[in-house]
């Protein structure tokens, strides 16, 4: 009998923040293993996330966005995004499909050049026409994709073509991980992101990107109780206020949102304890960011 070639590689995830990333990597592997939110910047670390088919394995980078750093943090997030595409088989670039600007272009230029495989996902079609859409993607097919291909995370549209098209492109390869393995993600750090996402989803302008979470503690009480202790950091006192915000409402309204997802990922109950700390400009001290797992 003829051996059948296993296919399998890694697979970069890049574009602007905000374009619909670690949505698209989440339908992808099926489960939510990066964190997704409305505001730019909200993936700090490049997340992996394996797809397994019944031949072939891929590997996906999800990365931050990249935008022009202003902290440490922000270094930190573009070195991030950089080592991912080091090294990988094949690069998918997203771009919303509402609105396709400069920042786009230079991205998918800067993408084109690269010596692989690349393929151009134009995501949430779902708020798009295709009449809408056409023009762009015309003007797209210049630039030197292998395929484009127009998505929607939300609504899954196209993820299978996308799994086609990427497995395709992958070298004949080893499975570099076993099936029950979605992540590289810690339980701890995807129990502190979970937390993140909420004060994200819960809190406006500014104080977002000045969110951190540091896992203090995580205590398995039984097989049925997870103790959890964190802190919440922010830049500046007022911000605190806004985080506990009237009577505790605000923190308490986060703390049963993280608790919620929480004990789905850890499948035990758990006893969530939210500390808000003020940490002026932490995102600019090597210290804090490593105790929140932004380690080099
Ligand atoms: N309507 C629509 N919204 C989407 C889609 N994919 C992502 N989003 C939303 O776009 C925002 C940014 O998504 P996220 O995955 O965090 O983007 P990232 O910064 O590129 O990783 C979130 O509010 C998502 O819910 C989609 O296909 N359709
Ligand atoms: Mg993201």
């Amino acid at each position: 009998m003829a051996e059948k070639k296993f296919r399998s590689g890694f697979v970069a995830i890049i574009g602007r923040p905000n374009v619909g990333k670690s949505s698209i990597m989440n339908k992808l592997v099926g489960e939510k293993v990066a964190i997704v939110s409305n505001k730019p910047q909200t993936t700090r670390t490049k997340i992996m996330g394996v797809v397994n088919g019944e031949d072939w394995q891929i590997v996906f980078l999800d990365t931050p966005g990249l935008h022009k750093p202003r902290t440490k943090l922000g270094e930190y997030m573009m070195k991030q995004a950089s080592e991912a595409r080091e090294g990988v088989d094949a690069v998918l670039c997203v771009v919303d499909g509402q609105h396709i600007g400069p920042g786009d272009r230079a991205v998918m230029e800067d993408v084109a050049r690269m010596n692989c495989p690349k393929f151009l996902a134009v995501n949430k079609v779902d708020v798009t026409t295709p009449e809408g859409l056409m023009p762009q993607l015309q003007q797209l097919a210049t630039i030197g994709f292998d395929e484009i291909v127009a998505v929607s995370a939300l609504r899954g549209d196209n993820m299978d073509k996308l799994k086609d098209l990427l497995s395709g492109a992958m070298p004949e390869g080893p499975k570099y991980f076993p099936d029950d393995m979605i992540t590289d993600q810690p339980e701890r750090l995807i129990c502190a992101e979970i937390i993140r996402e909420k004060a994200l989803l819960n809190l406006r302008e500014e104080i977002p990107h000045g969110v951190g979470v540091e896992m203090l503690a995580i205590t398995k009480l039984s097989d049925k109780l997870t103790e959890i202790h964190a802190n919440v950091y922010c830049e500046r006192a007022s911000h605190k206020s806004i985080i506990i915000g009237k009577q505790g409402a605000m923190l308490q309204r986060i703390g049963s949102q993280a608790r919620y997802d929480i004990e789905r990922l850890l499948d035990t109950k758990v006893l969530l304890k939210l500390w808000v700390k003020v940490r002026e400009d932490w995102r600019n001290r090597t210290g804090d960011l490593r105790a929140q797992g932004y380690e080099d």
